[in-house]
């Protein structure tokens, strides 16, 4: 037998190629070397630190599944290990990064044209600019179908209406991504507006209890005037804002379980130090139970995100895989540092033992980009053939 190998029980890292290995170790020496330090103070005041995003770009991590526009175009294997270095450190480190990634330069990539990712895919890849992508409308949040945001068409331009909220990093955004109906054929499209256009504005979301180191804001948009080069012309109808979420949810998967595994290291150290009744709490059986219990979870969770990026690569992918995933290993991820959290006793109320801010941030990443329970709707059509959702 070899010896038990806490951090990688299932010896996941022989599935990994050198490369893979390599972004990874890069990703976790930045993230715990830089993004940790700042963390609490980021949490406890809300504050956005811009230059995140210019030291991610410098590293690459940022559209890093993207061949050329100055981006690494490593596998999608590759992007989750970078989810999961950032997210180990907070959640909302890892929403601003993937949104940038999946929800900004994806679609620019792949519904843009080539003056639009010219113009847009090497900046955001340095992180010069922040992008956000709006859906969310205060009325339609699981069901986008009910879109509000309309576009019309006038002289060679657009005229576009509507509003947006929840929406990461809107408040700083140099580029916002806007999915509208288009008024001409009921179509949905997506639309590139630049901060600073007149009738478009978004402001912050203060207070949250969760992410609160990555800024949420609302999008309004009164009469703004797009160019016609604002649309992405090779996308139209839901399944194009639907494709941007099956790559961020897929790298959500990733995220949730480095955020578990942190608070497991945690828990675990503090269980080892802690001693009640003269004796470690590590050693009780129930202390012990909650930490098999959290550590199989991610175990699994991780050979079914790296199986789901593999096949992905390879084309043979299906949103269903990737709604397993996101479901499964966000809903475990909750569940089990909520868990864990217990181990704490009283410490757990503070913010330096870090395990209350993962669960609260873990709350979210199980909510947005389709809920745990519309994810198990999207699963029951699979499995039923029948729709359950309306
Ligand atoms: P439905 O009729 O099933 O589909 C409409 C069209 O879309 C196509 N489609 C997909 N295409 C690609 N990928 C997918 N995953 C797709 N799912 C559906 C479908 O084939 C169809 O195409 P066509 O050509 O026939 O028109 O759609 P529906 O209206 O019944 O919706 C069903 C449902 C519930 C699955 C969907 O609306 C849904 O996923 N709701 C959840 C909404 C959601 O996830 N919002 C996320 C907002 S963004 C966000 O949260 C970012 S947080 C980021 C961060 O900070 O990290
Ligand atoms: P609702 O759709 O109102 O759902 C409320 C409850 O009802 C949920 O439990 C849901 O599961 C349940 N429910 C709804 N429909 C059904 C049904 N048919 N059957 C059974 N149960 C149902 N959006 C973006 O577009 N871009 C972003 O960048 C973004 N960032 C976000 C950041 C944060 C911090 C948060 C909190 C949200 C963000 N969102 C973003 C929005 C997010 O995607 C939505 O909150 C999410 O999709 C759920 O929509 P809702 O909040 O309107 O909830």
């Amino acid at each position: 037998f070899v010896p038990f190998n806490r951090e990688d029980s299932l010896n996941w890292e022989s599935l990994l190629t050198e490369e893979e290995i390599a972004v990874r170790d890069t990703a976790r020496d930045y993230c715990q070397e830089k993004l940790l330090p700042r963390i609490l103070e980021a949490y406890r005041t809300e504050a956005f630190d811009g230059s995140i995003l210019q030291e991610m770009g410098s590293l690459g991590l940022l559209g890093a599944t993207i061949q050329g526009y100055g981006c690494a175009g490593v596998s999608s294997v590759a992007y989750g290990l970078i989810a999961r270095e950032v997210e180990r450190v907070d959640s909302g480190y890892r929403s601003t990064m993937s949104v940038q990634s999946s929800l900004v330069m994806h679609p620019i990539n792949t519904f843009g044209t080539e003056e639009q990712k010219e113009k847009y895919l090497p900046r955001l890849a340095k992180g010069e600019l922040i992008g956000c992508f709006g859906l969310t409308e205060p009325n339609h949040g699981s069901d986008p179908a009910g879109m509000e945001t309309v576009a019309t068409k006038k002289g060679d331009g657009y005229v576009i209406n509507g509003s947006k909220t929840w929406i990461t990093n809107a408040p700083v955004a140099d580029l916002f991504v806007i999915w509208a109906r288009c008024q001409w054929d009921g179509k949905v499209r997506g639309f590139l507006l630049e901060k600073g256009t007149e009738g478009l504005t978004a402001p912050a979301i203060k207070n949250k209890l969760s992410l609160r180191a990555s800024l949420t804001g609302s999008i309004f948009l009164d009469n703004v005037k797009a160019p016609a080069s604002a649309l992405l012309p090779h996308g139209q109808g839901l399944g194009a804002p639907f494709s941007c979420l099956n790559n961020a949810r897929y790298g959500i998967s990733w995220g949730v379980m480095g955020a578990l595994e942190d608070c497991i290291e945690r828990a675990r150290s503090y269980a080892l130090e802690r001693h009640q009744f003269n004796k470690p709490l590590a050693s009780f059986q129930l202390v012990q139970k909650k930490l098999a219990d959290a550590h199989t979870e991610v175990v699994l969770g991780l050979g079914a995100s790296i199986q789901v990026g593999r096949l992905k690569d390879q084309g043979k992918w299906s949103p269903e895989m990737v709604s397993i995933v996101k479901r499964n290993n966000c809903g475990k991820a909750l569940a089990h540092s909520r868990v864990l959290l217990d181990i704490l006793g009283g410490n757990a109320c503070s913010d330096e033992y870090h395990i209350g801010r993962h669960v609260a941030n873990l709350q979210v990443a199980n909510t947005y980009e389709g809920t745990h329970d519309i994810h198990a709707l999207i699963l029951g059509k699979a499995i039923t053939g029948v729709q359950a959702f309306a």
